[in-house]
């Protein structure tokens, strides 16, 4: 069944098994689903859903399409064209997990357009799951990765300009906040995630933030779900925030009440964040029978949805206005 095909089908409400085995509809679930942070444009979920509608595994399709974001020199907190710090280095933090609970993560990474398929051979090819800063370029050109150079134009002057009234000090917040989180249910119904961000722009030399650490910026368990997490890390990682979404879910509560209560956590035990101009974070989040949750402190969070043949762009609830 090709995709217009499946639309078609989906919009008469008959999903059947296609006779191509790429897709299904058991009772009221549809695969696959793709679901991720931001508006990275409608063709980073699509890249994913058309790869599982093609057979590939939810590993394969987060992988996939995280790095269509990487190679983006337009996007300026994801790999190529990522704000550096503020010692001007790039530097990126990416993690990945499969359904059956490994986990690759690279931190501190020069160099490299592709973080996300380094966090993906450190849990494939190595014992370990992090990898950091000289140690990961290392293993990455000699998994024949390529050294680059990734600080665009646009990223040098606005470092420049950054550097002319900043007085070298890294903001508690910054608006330069797309992390792409990316979790996928293929059609089998396994579920994988992975997550890739140059880190808030103009933080301090070697600082590594939630997106690459397991159970902070992303967790998976392939019988409960997954959670994925956007914004400030610094607050994330101080509640385990996508381990604390997948908990809330295995006991019981739906993806939007689990993101809704990991937020809330949050703020209650970091009060101090209360009241940081354009402080946000915020939780995406699905379970096994393909609900979707999602939620912020403060207004502003938007994430992409692949569902039941629909791939579009929701805006998130929140907490405070
Ligand atoms: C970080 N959580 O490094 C990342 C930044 C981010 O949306 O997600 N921005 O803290």
């Amino acid at each position: 069944m090709n995709r217009k095909d499946f639309l078609k089908t989906a919009a008469i409400g008959s999903l059947l098994p296609s006779t191509s085995g790429v897709w299904k509809n058991a009772g009221a679930r549809t695969h696959p689903i793709v679901l991720s942070t931001w508006d990275f444009k409608l063709p980073v979920n699509e890249t994913a859903f058309s790869a599982m509608m093609s057979g590939a595994s939810a590993l394969d399709a987060v992988e996939k399409a995280i790095r269509v974001v990487e190679e983006d020199p337009k996007t300026t907190s994801v790999g190529r064209g990522g704000f550096p710090d503020r010692d001007g280095h790039l530097t990126l933090d990416a993690c990945i997990m499969d359904s059956r609970g490994n986990a690759g993560s690279v931190v501190f990474l020069e160099h490299i357009m592709h973080p996300i398929s380094v966090a993906r051979r450190v849990m494939e090819k190595t014992p370990h799951v992090v990898l950091a800063g000289d140690g990961a370029l290392q293993f990455a050109l000699e998994q024949g990765f390529t050294r680059e150079d990734l600080l665009t134009d646009n990223a040098k002057k606005a470092y420049a300009d950054w550097l002319k009234s900043s007085g070298y000090n890294p903001p508690l917040n910054e608006k330069n906040h797309d992390t792409i989180g990316l979790i996928a249910v293929d059609v089998q119904g396994n579920i994988a995630g992975g997550c890739s961000t140059s880190g808030a722009a103009w933080k301090m030399h070697g600082r590594v933030g939630d997106s690459p650490l397991i159970g902070a910026g992303l967790y998976v368990d392939n019988e409960v779900g997954a959670a994925t997490s956007t914004g400030l890390g610094e607050t994330v990682i101080k509640v385990a925030g996508s381990f604390l979404v997948v908990e809330l879910m295995r006991n019981g509560k739906s993806p939007q009440e689990a993101c809704r209560l990991a937020v809330e956590r949050l703020i209650t035990k970091q009060p101090q964040y209360k009241d940081v101009d354009n402080f946000l974070v915020g939780f995406i989040a699905i379970n096994k029978n393909d609900e979707v949750g999602a939620f912020s402190y403060k207004k502003g969070l938007q994430y992409s949805l692949h569902k039941d043949g629909v791939n579009r762009v929701i805006n998130a609830d929140f907490l405070a206005h």
